[in-house]
């Protein structure tokens, strides 16, 4: 196998000025992150909430709404992350990635500075690396996923595009999750496990069979509960 870099922000994201997407308790800690990251400057946040707008989270301003990105792209942002964590239904955390991207904005990805992530792992564009997380050797994280506070995905595991692994999740080696799956919090997937596309493992949960896509399993071990609304 081939050597594998990280696309970390601290990296690769030189000076850029961002915006965050979603203004409540994921953007929180988002922002605080990008605080200690040099190369990335927040000059705010923006939510559909008007009732929030002139407060601020983490010390940076909400701004507006999602309307005022052509005005912010007038003022040198080039760069968005999605602010929004979600519990169990990552369909909000994909639109509003993709709304970054229609305007032109670039994905940053941001990983807080305690987080350990092996220099062979990947990190993909947009996503997001909260505090004491470890990415192991050869974990490959697709884009805007986010591994949350104290989460474990350890080597060979790949994360597809809009997943979310909840704070204290653990993924074992060479686990697999499907593009908008969800982890709960606690959760533990056991070694070689692939849980489907939009598929959701309730928190403190021990999965030890592969998920079906779209479906929701919980439990030690866990089955199957019910199928995932649409
Ligand atoms: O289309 C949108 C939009 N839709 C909802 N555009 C923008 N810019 N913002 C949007 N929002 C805003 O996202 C809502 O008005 C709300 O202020 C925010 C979501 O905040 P909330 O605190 O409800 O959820 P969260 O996803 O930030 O945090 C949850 O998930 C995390 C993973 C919480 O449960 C946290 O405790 C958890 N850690």
């Amino acid at each position: 196998m081939g050597c594998r870099q990280v696309a970390n922000a601290m990296i690769s994201d030189q000076n850029t000025r961002i915006v965050v997407l979603g203004g409540g308790g994921h953007a929180k800690v988002v922002v605080d992150t990008i605080t200690y990251l040099d190369a990335i400057d927040c000059i705010g946040v923006l939510d559909n909430d008007p009732s929030l707008w002139g407060t601020c989270i983490s010390g940076a301003p909400i701004l507006g709404n999602d309307d005022i990105i052509p005005d912010l792209i007038s003022q040198g942002v080039s760069g968005f992350i999605v602010g929004i964590g979600s519990i169990g239904d990552n369909k909000p955390r994909e639109y509003l990635f993709k709304l970054g991207i229609r305007y032109g904005l670039k994905p940053v990805s941001v990983i807080h500075p305690s987080a350990v992530c092996s220099q062979f792992s990947v990190i993909g564009r947009g996503s997001v690396v909260f505090p004491l997380a470890v990415i192991n050797s050869s974990a490959e994280l697709g884009i805007n996923v986010i591994v949350n506070t104290s989460a474990i995905v350890e080597h060979d595991c790949y994360l597809g595009d809009h997943s979310h692994v909840a704070s204290g999740g653990r993924l074992c080696g060479a686990v697999e999750l499907g593009d908008r799956a969800h982890v709960g919090a606690g959760a533990t997937v056991l070694q070689g496990v692939i849980v489907g596309t939009g598929a959701i493992v309730g928190a403190g949960s021990v999965v030890v069979d592969n998920v079906p896509s779209g479906t929701v399993v919980a439990g030690i071990p866990a089955r199957f509960m019910k199928n995932v609304p649409e």
